[in-house]
């Protein structure tokens, strides 16, 4: 297969991660330009990376550049815009979650990519989290039948705002931000929902939305499943930025609890294995869980752009996460129960 080409667009906080992961696979593709509106932090980034271009505008890039994938690593409010781009362009691109602030931004730039017909997909890279591929796996495989009831669980009191700054400033906060990512867990393990009740609080001084939520789906087959997350539970220690989870199933349970535990319980008994994610030498001992993703995550492009085939979390496919994001809002402020959008 011929390597691909990329470039990145956004060369902020969580940037530096795209760019180690696409250096670790350096045999399969090449990032060749980088762009930032602020000039300094692309240069900064070519010059650390020893990328050969950097631009301060994604259209002059498009224009210069022959490439196959833009990565967008730029915060919601530029998605839409930087995507409709990449379509005018007939290029691919692998988008930040969120894909956008709002639900007709969302909607549009997966339309403009499907009427391009480029591939698009939205970087969730929760569910490929080594632990939670792991818990997807010994659920896909039947061993505790089907399931019934699940919990899936965010709580943490680290301090994000530190590396994170504008998520102060975002009037819809911790479910765009993070419940997106433990919703989509929720549809892979347990199937699409159709009914959404949801509860969000704002506990912290200062922030402008809300920092905690629960939410209650009720899924098609007839299981029901509870998303908690939380930016204001202070604790020691800190499971940052683990998800947690128990489902149950008619045959057994599955649980991961913390560090990395996967405890699972068929007719045949009870085990317990470790599913501790990758380290590798760029990584931090708190962040791999997720840096280790990035890599799962991005290959997962590469080997979509080299079969030809939809990724996992397509544009079209993360509507369905963004339409549960949606419904809890609506949910949250109606007090009822809402059905998420059909996608
Ligand atoms: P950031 O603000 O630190 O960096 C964003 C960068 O994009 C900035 O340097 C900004 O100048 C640049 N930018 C904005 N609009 C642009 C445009 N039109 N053209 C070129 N550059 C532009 O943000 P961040 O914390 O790195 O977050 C980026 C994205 O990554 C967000 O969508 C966030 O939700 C996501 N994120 C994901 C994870 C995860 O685990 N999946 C973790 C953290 C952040
Ligand atoms: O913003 C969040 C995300 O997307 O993953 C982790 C995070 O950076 C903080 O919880």
């Amino acid at each position: 297969m011929a390597i691909k080409r990329g470039a990145l667009v956004g060369c902020g906080f969580f940037s530096r991660n795209h760019l180690q992961a696409w250096r670790d696979l350096g045999d399969r593709c090449a990032i060749v330009a980088v762009c930032d509106l602020d000039p300094a932090k692309a240069e900064g980034a070519a010059l650390e990376f020893g990328i050969p271009a950097h631009y301060a505008s994604v259209e002059e890039m498009l224009d210069r550049e022959a490439l196959d994938f833009v990565d967008i690593a730029t915060t919601a409010p530029s998605h839409r815009a930087i995507v409709e781009a990449c379509a005018r362009h007939g290029v691919g691109a692998i988008v930040q979650k969120p894909m956008a602030p709002t639900w007709k931004d969302a909607t549009a730039l997966v339309v403009a990519m499907e009427q391009a017909g480029r591939p698009l997909m939205v970087h969730e890279n929760f569910r490929f989290q080594a632990p939670l591929l792991r818990a997807a796996e010994c659920l896909a495989s039947g061993m505790i039948g089907e399931p019934t009831w699940g919990r899936f669980s965010f709580r943490t009191g680290y301090d994000i705002y530190a590396g994170q700054p504008y998520l102060a400033e975002v009037e819809r906060f911790v479910l765009l931000d993070l419940g997106i990512h433990v919703l989509d867990v929720a549809r892979v393990l347990m199937g699409e929902a159709d009914s959404v009740v949801c509860r969000s609080q704002s506990i912290r001084d200062g922030i402008r939305g809300e920092d905690m939520a629960t939410v209650m789906l009720g899924h098609r087959g007839g299981a029901t499943s509870i998303v908690d997350v939380s930016y204001a539970s202070p604790q020691s220690p800190d499971p940052f930025p683990q998800t947690l989870l128990h489902v149950d199933g008619r045959k057994g349970s599955i649980q991961l609890e913390r560090d990395f535990h996967l405890i699972v319980t068929t007719p045949a008994g009870t085990t317990s294995e470790s599913v501790a994610p990758r380290a590798s030498h760029w990584m931090s001992q708190q962040w791999c869980l997720i840096q280790d993703s990035v890599v799962t995550t991005q290959r997962h492009w590469l080997d979509c752009l080299d079969r030809g085939t939809e990724p996992a979390t397509s544009g079209r496919d993360n509507l369905k996460t963004f339409a549960l994001v949606e419904a809890s809002y609506l949910a949250a402020a109606s007090g009822r129960r809402e059905s998420p959008a059909t996608v």
